[in-house]
């Protein structure tokens, strides 16, 4: 039988972090051993906030880099930059053409952004629907994303059914593949908000290539509670409990038998067994990282793209025909 394909994008939009790699990459690492898995770096969707150009060339190698360092395989994976495959943006468009402006009007992403004060440009606005396209283009059914994620999935499920009832049985619907635990890892300084690039504070995130003595550094500051017993709830203790599963994912090891071991032990020793945990997942990323050369990731990105524009252009073309744009 076929293997499925798995799709998933990550924005050059600034540092990798524990959320990204937790949240996503770590099962995108994994997912290569069983699926056709497509990585994107999507830098399409990075550009619809306001960003400077100099640095974004910059951003997107680093991002690749640390991708590959992370365990994406381009020799059993397709990895490359989203704009340079422009299938994405042409199927974006016909799949803009049946996205109710209603539906959009829903995303919480865009209206988060634009309350942050991000210009409320169409690009922002319909970035669903490019990321409906991404997945959609290569007929993918399984998408790993972090929880953050999961409303604009919903509406590439929406589009996905839409255009089969419309033009034929086309695209499969797809999936996601969200993890069980650490969906959504939580901001080190404000423990309700995600972890996320953007935060002004740098110590509300700890990035995939800090030092350890960062790492531990940013862990003993993060937001806890005044009371000082190690347990798991998300409605009290939330600080806490973001740390219980960030630990928990990185060494393996229940949330219960966490709580046994460090339920009494005080915030300090606890934080630091976190620490702990965290600089020793991230270890071989470092050390991956600074055995990479930017030409050689750069080389890696652009054989990356001619493979993924011949896979795009074959499944471009079925699209075309459904909807009455194919050559003549
Ligand atoms: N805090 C998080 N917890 C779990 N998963 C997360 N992801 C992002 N933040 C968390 C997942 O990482 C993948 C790639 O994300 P992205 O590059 O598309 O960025 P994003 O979702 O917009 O979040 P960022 O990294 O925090 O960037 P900004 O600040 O620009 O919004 C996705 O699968 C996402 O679910």
């Amino acid at each position: 039988m076929d293997r499925q394909t798995v799709f998933s994008g990550l924005q050059p939009t600034g540092n990798v972090h524990l959320g990204n790699y937790l949240g996503a990459l770590r099962n995108w690492v994994k997912l290569q051993d069983s699926y056709d898995c497509v990585y994107c770096v999507v830098d399409l969707h990075a550009i619809t906030v306001d960003y400077d150009p100099k640095q974004f060339e910059q951003d997107r190698i680093e991002a690749a880099k640390v991708l590959l360092a992370a365990g994406i395989d381009p020799d059993r994976s397709l990895f490359y930059f989203q704009s340079q495959v422009p299938q994405h943006s042409e199927l974006s468009w016909i799949l803009g053409t049946m996205t109710p402006t209603g539906v959009l009007n829903r995303m919480t992403q865009y209206k988060d952004k634009v309350a942050k004060g991000e210009a409320a440009n169409l690009g922002l606005y319909s970035y669903p629907v490019l990321m409906a396209a991404d997945i959609l283009l290569y007929h993918a059914s399984l998408v790993p994303i972090g929880d953050d994620q999961r409303q604009h999935l919903e509406m590439t499920r929406d589009l996905a059914e839409r255009f089969n009832n419309r033009f034929g049985n086309v695209f499969p619907v797809p999936e996601a593949l969200i993890p069980e635990t650490t969906a959504r890892v939580m901001s080190l300084a404000d423990p309700t908000a995600k972890m996320s690039k953007s935060d002004p504070n740098e110590k509300s995130r700890v990035l995939i290539l800090d030092s350890p003595d960062v790492v531990r550094k940013k862990i003993r500051s993060a937001v806890t509670d005044s009371d000082p017993d190690v347990r798991f709830d998300t409605e009290e203790k939330p600080g806490v409990s973001n740390l219980l599963e960030i630990m928990s994912t990185c060494t393996g090891r229940s949330i219960d038998s966490l709580v046994d071991e460090y339920g009494s032990a005080g915030y300090g020793k606890f934080k630091d067994a976190v620490a702990d945990a965290v600089i020793a997942e991230l270890a071989p990323i470092r050390s991956a990282y600074q055995n990479l050369d930017d030409d050689e990731v750069a080389r890696i990105m652009r054989r990356g793209a001619l493979d993924a524009r011949t896979k795009a252009e074959g499944f471009q073309q079925i699209a075309r025909e459904a909807t009455g744009l194919a050559a003549i």
